[in-house]
């Protein structure tokens, strides 16, 4: 994945029409687009394929399951041209290493602490351990939340140079330039772009602002 904007947009748009279309409205203003359950239900998994065409595509299944489920989910969604998927780290090492061993080249980006109040319940009194997991199985990059920039900087210090991905910008509260700021490489912005009056000009507003503060 390029490092130029440091957006991932959540393309969490339903219509799968209007989802390309607002994937080739931005595309110059981010360096991916992750895709999760609410476009892949609705248009289908196609879509991974063709936004694979127009741009890097995570496919944010945030997969939980025994090694040899993962291990099918990862390998079908690479298949199909994901050249990252998200897993949770919860369900521990034989299913990360699975994760990773499936991806074979495409990356594996494992969920720490998440971003709603809720992550603060139960995934946040483990996500060093888990990034530290995560990092000794092979992970390529870990999700931190840009809700609680102060928690970015403890995963960064777990995970040392591995990619950090940060969601929680805009429409959940945070700010992307204090997301890169405590050590993300990249935020990770849905509504706040694809709900937008102008999702380029919004995108583009972003990618200034997080240029402010590299
Ligand atoms: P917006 O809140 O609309 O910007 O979307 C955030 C996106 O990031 C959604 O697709 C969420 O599913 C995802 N996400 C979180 O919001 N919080 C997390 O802790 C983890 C993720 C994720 O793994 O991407």
């Amino acid at each position: 994945m390029k490092k130029d904007t440091r957006i991932v947009l959540a393309l969490d748009e339903t219509d799968g029409r209007k989802a390309l279309a607002i994937a080739r409205d931005v595309s110059d203003h981010i360096d991916a687009v992750k895709i999760n359950w609410p476009l892949v239900l609705s248009a289908g998994p196609g879509m991974i394929t063709e936004l694979s065409e127009l741009t890097d595509v995570i496919c944010d299944f945030k997969v939980a399951d025994i090694p040899n489920t993962v291990k099918l989910i990862v390998s079908n969604a690479v298949s199909r041209g994901a050249s990252a998927v998200i897993v949770h780290a919860f369900t521990g090492e034989d299913s990360m290493k699975a994760a990773v061993e499936a991806a074979g080249k495409a990356e594996i980006y494992a969920v720490t602490e998440m971003s709603h109040p809720g992550g603060k319940m139960f995934t946040a009194l483990h996500a060093e351990e888990m990034a530290a997991m995560g990092a000794r199985c092979g992970a390529a990059g870990f999700i931190a939340p840009a809700t609680r920039p102060e928690r970015i900087a403890d995963i960064r210090r777990t995970v040392g140079d591995r990619k950090i991905l940060s969601p929680g910008v805009g429409a959940q509260g945070g700010s992307a330039a204090d997301a890169i700021r405590a050590g993300a490489d990249y935020a990770i912005i849905g509504r706040a772009i694809y709900t937008a009056t102008d999702p380029r000009k919004t995108a583009e507003n972003f990618e200034s602002e997080i240029r402010s503060v590299l």
